[in-house]
């Protein structure tokens, strides 16, 4: 039986080895994964984020536990590509946008559209039009995915749709996501698609991809 409760505490207070070692230990026992992801790592940093909005906890603390969370994500990694093992749907380039290093709903979407049979090209965080322009030439990208988590950030998702049309590949996709977007948003600023989470953000891409 897991415990998470126990789990999302462990995250809570950055212990890596012991989040590691319970996603495992979950995994093993046959629990499925998106279980595993929601209430026990995705439930833990909800709790963390709250704390730390309300100055409870400060970056230290959150970077300490931003670091078990990515631990727990690997552990899981391998069982989300099991999960759904098909011919390549299309190829995505993603990264969190110029100014923000907020990269684990990033990282979550990358896996999970890597597991649900996209070939994605995950660029990191801090990305320009122009990198984000050199990897959609150099990969061929179908769509290309930002984050932001920042209402700093989220205004350049725009000037890079903006300098796509006026670039030479006009009809690129765009997929955004991150806790302040939402639809009305995307929209706004003229992408294709909103991913609200890991799990609709593949459905998204699937309904993108058809329509391509
Ligand atoms: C962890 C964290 C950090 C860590 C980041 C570590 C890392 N490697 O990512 C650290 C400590 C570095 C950090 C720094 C800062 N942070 Co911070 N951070 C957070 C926190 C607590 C959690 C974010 C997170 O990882 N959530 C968990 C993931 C799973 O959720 P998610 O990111 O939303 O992703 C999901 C969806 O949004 C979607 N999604 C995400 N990306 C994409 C992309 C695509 C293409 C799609 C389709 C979908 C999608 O799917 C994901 C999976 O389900 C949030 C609080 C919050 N409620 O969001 C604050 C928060 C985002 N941070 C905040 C702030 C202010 C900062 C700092 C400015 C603090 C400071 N004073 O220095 C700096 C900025 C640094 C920078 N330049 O980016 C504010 C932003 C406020 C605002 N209105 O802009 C928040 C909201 C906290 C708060 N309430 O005050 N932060």
């Amino acid at each position: 039986m897991i415990d998470y409760a126990e789990l999302n505490q462990f995250l809570y207070e950055g212990k890596a080895k012991k989040v590691v070692e319970i996603v495992q230990q979950a995994l093993d026992d046959g629990i499925p994964v998106s279980e595993v992801l929601s209430e026990g790592l995705i439930a833990g940093m909800a709790v963390l984020g709250e704390d730390f909005k309300h100055n409870i906890l400060y970056v230290p603390e959150v970077l300490i536990a931003a670091r078990a969370m990515k631990s727990g994500l690997n552990a899981l990694k391998p069982y989300l590509s099991e999960e759904d093992k098909k011919d390549k749907k299309g190829v995505i380039v993603i990264g969190t946008v110029k100014g923000d290093l907020h990269d684990i709903g990033k990282n979550l979407v990358s896996m999970m559209s890597e597991g649900a049979g996209y070939e994605v090209y995950d660029l990191g965080v801090d990305q320009s039009f122009e990198q984000y322009y050199e990897a959609a030439v150099k990969y061929k990208a179908d769509i290309i995915g930002m984050s932001a988590l920042l209402t700093t950030t989220m205004p350049y998702m725009k000037t890079v749709i903006d300098k796509f049309k006026e670039s030479d590949l006009p009809n690129m996709k765009f997929v955004v996501g991150g806790a302040p977007i939402n639809k009305e948003f995307a929209d706004e600023i003229g992408a294709d698609g909103y991913g609200a989470d890991a799990a609709s953000t593949v459905e998204v891409l699937n309904r993108l991809m058809a329509a391509v």
